[in-house]
């Protein structure tokens, strides 16, 4: 039976969990919530998820909301299937919810607020504020450094040398800040950084989920 996914397929967030079931094989279904117009506060959907946030998921039974939880889920539960994407032993597990959680608190709240004020304030017609995306621009160089040394070192991936939940959860940040908020150079100009987006943006399973995005 295949997994209900509420979200959009143009949602980061929802792109993280989409992203992993293509890696995993897992068979899904999206049911859309339309974050615009704020369907996802309908009482209903309240009780799927108390914040009104997208993604949820729905296996049989078994609710689940939180991308990197959800993530974590599946990538446990079809450890035997596809490629490992937690680490075989205890301490590669370690190191994969390490970059795990700098991509969630190191790096995704810059890149939100970034794309926010460049990309989604402008085309709900409001002004995004320029003064408060610079400053993540610089904060954002910093933790870019961080992992360009490391890359450097780390074998081509965050977690050492093959690739992981680590990287793939960073997969929808990296898009809209490229693709979308027009800071391509943040990328490009750190030579580990861009070959490991490089690499990581051309898996089979990303391309597979931008094919049918957009
Ligand atoms: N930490 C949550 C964040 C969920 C989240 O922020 N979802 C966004 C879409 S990417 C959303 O539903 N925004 C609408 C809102 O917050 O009302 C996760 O990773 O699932």
């Amino acid at each position: 039976m295949a997994v209900k996914v509420y979200g959009s397929v143009k949602s980061a967030c929802s792109q993280r969990v989409l992203a992993c079931f293509l890696e995993k094989g897992v068979e899904f279904e999206i049911v859309h919530v339309d974050l615009q117009t704020g369907e996802q506060k309908r009482p209903d959907f309240l009780l799927l998820q108390p914040f009104g946030q997208v993604p949820v998921i729905e296996d049989g039974e078994f609710r689940l909301f939180e991308s990197r939880a959800i993530i974590r889920y599946y990538a446990s539960k079809y450890a035997d299937r596809g490629p490992d994407l937690l680490g075989a032993t205890a301490e590669e597990r370690a190191v994969v919810d390490q970059w795990l959680e700098v991509e969630a608190h190191n790096f995704n709240d810059l890149v939100y607020t970034m794309v926010l004020q460049i990309v989604i304030l402008p085309r709900m017609g409001e002004k995004g504020d320029l003064a408060l995306v610079h400053t993540c621009e610089q904060k954002l160089d910093k933790v870019l450094d961080v992992y360009e040394e490391r890359l450097a070192k780390s074998g081509g991936y965050l977690a050492g040398d093959v690739f992981t939940l680590a990287d793939l959860s960073h997969l929808p940040g990296i898009r809209y800040l490229v693709e979308e908020a027009k800071m391509g150079h943040l990328v490009t100009e750190r030579k580990n950084v861009n070959a490991w987006w490089e690499t990581i943006s051309n898996r089979p399973a990303w391309k597979k989920l931008m094919n049918i995005a957009y």
